[in-house]
């Protein structure tokens, strides 16, 4: 490492391995991660132990793994400069959430919305990982002393319990941990559902035609924003009750660099069909060099194991400092 990455700020991110991204998951986070990587000395991970709480087939989460893995690299993310490395090849993860669990207060783990919402959508298997999730996702974080985590909207909640369990354990057992900030990108932080804008964009959505993959082929990319929920005012305007149009104006602002005043200029006196096929046109424009390096690298498995190997030892490096000072600090009698 040299001096200059040495003074970095730490940036670490996670997304799981639970299927395709969404253009939701690339605007509101992916997108970040790559432009994060030049400035920032940044950190990204397959979140395989997370997606176990959902119970994957095995045979699925194996291969969706190594899809994901390929899909981060596919970014333009160097393996070299950043550290792209899958969860689980890191077991001091484990460890440390094991010593968090014991600075989370039940009542605060209680009160996350994502466990409400996914207990409440899946009754018939509401895990213990489920409600832990969110410590973990605190080690993830903490191990590596972030400065900074890009996500989405949704994540935010995670983040501020993360900086709860820090400063907690930091205030029993003395300095541990960095408190880390969270990196929302403005307008890509809340991507909605093509069919149902009043609700986000999910890749977990039993509608295919909700959303976009990243790795659509680019007619189907064409049709899913050709069919995109709209209204009946047929004006080309950011505004209340607008949630189609509003939805689509931040998809194109995001994909193009364009300003909302910028987008209804352009539009100004054109129907929804021109602007949803110019919204078609910069998503498939956007998504086409990821897709192209993602169909290269897939079929690389040797490439993608040795990166993979090589993002462990480097993660593992910096966790196995911050893990024997947590256990140092809590009390663990070390040889
Ligand atoms: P699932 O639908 O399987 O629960 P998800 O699509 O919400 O998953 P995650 O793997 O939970 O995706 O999230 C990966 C990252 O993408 C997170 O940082 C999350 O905040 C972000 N993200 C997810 N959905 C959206 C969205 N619709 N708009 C913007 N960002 C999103
Ligand atoms: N919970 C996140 C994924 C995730 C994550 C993290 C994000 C796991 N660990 C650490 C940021 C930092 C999700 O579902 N989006």
């Amino acid at each position: 490492m040299d001096n200059t990455t040495e003074k970095k700020k730490i940036v670490l991110s996670a997304i799981q391995p639970t299927g395709t991204p969404t253009l939701g998951n690339y605007l509101g986070a992916l997108k970040n991660w790559k432009n994060m990587s030049k400035d920032y000395n940044c950190l990204y991970a397959v979140a395989d132990l997370h997606s176990l709480t959902v119970r994957p087939e095995p045979q699925d989460l194996r291969r969706r793994t190594q899809e994901m893995y390929a899909i981060l690299l596919a970014l333009g993310l160097d393996p070299q400069e950043n550290t792209v490395f899958i969860q689980s090849h890191v077991p001091m993860h484990s460890e440390l959430a094991w010593i968090l669990n014991c600075s989370t207060q039940f009542g605060e783990a209680a009160r996350m919305t994502q466990f409400k919402d996914k207990s409440e959508k899946h009754p018939e298997n509401v895990n213990v990982g489920l409600f832990t999730y969110p410590v973990l996702m605190a080690a993830d974080i903490l191990l590596y002393q972030a400065d900074y985590v890009p996500i989405g909207a949704d994540q935010k909640q995670h983040l501020e319990i993360t900086r709860d369990i820090a400063e907690r354990f930091n205030n029993v057992y003395g300095n541990t941990f960095k408190i880390p900030e969270p990196f929302i990108g403005k307008v890509g932080a809340c991507v909605m559902s093509l069919q149902d804008p009043m609700h986000k964009m999910s890749k977990s959505d039993p509608n295919p035609k909700s959303y976009i993959s990243m790795l659509d082929d680019d007619n189907v990319i064409v049709k899913k924003i050709k069919s995109a929920v709209t209204d009946s005012e047929a004006v080309v305007r950011y505004g209340e009750g607008k949630d189609g149009i509003n939805n689509l104006m931040g998809i194109y602002s995001c994909c193009t660099g364009k300003t909302f005043p910028e987008i209804e200029k352009e539009f100004d006196g054109k129907g929804y069909g021109d602007f949803k096929q110019a919204v078609a046109e910069a998503v498939v424009a956007e998504l086409r060099p990821f897709k192209e390096e993602y169909n290269r690298l897939i079929n690389d498995k040797a490439y993608l194991a040795e990166c993979a190997k090589l993002g462990a030892e480097k993660a593992s490096r910096i966790a196995i400092r911050t893990l024997s000072k947590a256990q140092k600090k809590a009390g663990l009698f070390q040889i």
